[in-house]
């Protein structure tokens, strides 16, 4: 069985981490699958919305710390295959969506952070656990969490590593909505729908634009935006969003 399961079905390609023996605990295989799908298979005009999740009870644990056990690793060489991970995440002019149920701890949250939405189950846990082992949190944590939470509870959550349930990290703002357990794959499937019927361009282009304002000034961003503009302006679903607002129907968008 892999250790990453794909399913593409109605413009949304769901991608599994499926070791769920270790809460689908991270190894360089997996990371090298994931990867590879989002630079080869998730940038198709046809995959409108991803959504990462785990199988079985939780979402995922992290770095697999069985891998290297009692070897001496170069983090830097092995970090290379989180890197690819989180840059193909960003890159992907597409919204990336992370399922979480269960636990969701160290690599595991980075990546979840790395998504540009977080759907939780009301059971799910998120925990930052780097540190519990003495590292520092990496694959873009340091990025993402305090653009989030702000410095100082980003050193708390990175520095002491508590364990947050869903409605603590709904309150953060680390998750974007909490829906009860048992209601959970049917609410993510409800998302990626709506998001994978969306005018998908633009969806690409307002993570361009979001991406870019982390680090722009506003007179920048103001220059940045009407470059995007022209760019979504010219697109099939703009001209289709303003008929329906004209013909008084919802729009039927087709992402080109
Ligand atoms: O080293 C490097 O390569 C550098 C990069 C590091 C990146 C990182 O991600 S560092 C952080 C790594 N992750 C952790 O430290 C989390 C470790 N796991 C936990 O804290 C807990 O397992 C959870 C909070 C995730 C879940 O707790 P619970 O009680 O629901 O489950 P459990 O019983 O602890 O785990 C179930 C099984 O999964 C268990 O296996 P067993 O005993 O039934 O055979 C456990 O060992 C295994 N497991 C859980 N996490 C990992 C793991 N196996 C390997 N690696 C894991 N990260």
């Amino acid at each position: 069985m892999s250790v990453l399961l794909k399913e593409f079905q109605e413009g949304i390609l769901t991608l599994t981490l499926n070791r769920p023996e270790a809460i689908n605990a991270l190894t360089t295989e997996m990371l090298k699958e994931l990867g590879k799908v989002l630079a080869r298979e998730a940038p198709a005009p046809e995959v409108r919305v991803v959504v990462l999740r785990g199988a079985g009870r939780g979402f995922c644990s992290g770095q697999d710390l069985r891998e290297f056990e009692g070897q001496r690793i170069s983090y830097k060489a092995h970090l290379r295959n989180y890197q690819s991970v989180v840059e193909g995440m960003a890159s992907l002019e597409k919204p990336v969506m992370a399922a979480i149920h269960g636990a969701a701890a160290g690599a595991g949250l980075s990546l979840a952070l790395a998504c540009d939405l977080r759907v939780a189950a009301a059971d799910a846990i998120l925990t930052t656990g780097f540190s519990k082992i003495g590292l520092i949190p990496d694959a873009g944590m340091n990025y993402h969490l305090p653009r989030m939470v702000g410095y100082a509870k980003a050193f708390e959550l990175e520095a002491l590593s508590p364990r947050l349930g869903a409605e603590e990290a709904l309150s953060l703002g680390l998750v974007n909505r909490v829906v009860p357990t048992e209601a959970f794959p049917a609410e993510v499937a409800k998302l990626a729908a709506e998001l994978a019927q969306g005018p998908s361009k633009t969806y690409g282009l307002i993570k361009r634009a979001l991406r870019r304002s982390a680090s722009a000034t506003l007179a920048e961003m103001l220059e940045y935006e009407a470059l995007l503009q022209e760019v979504a302006g010219r697109t099939e679903d703009h001209q289709e969003g303003v008929q329906a607002f004209y013909e008084k129907r919802p729009a039927r968008y087709r992402g080109r």
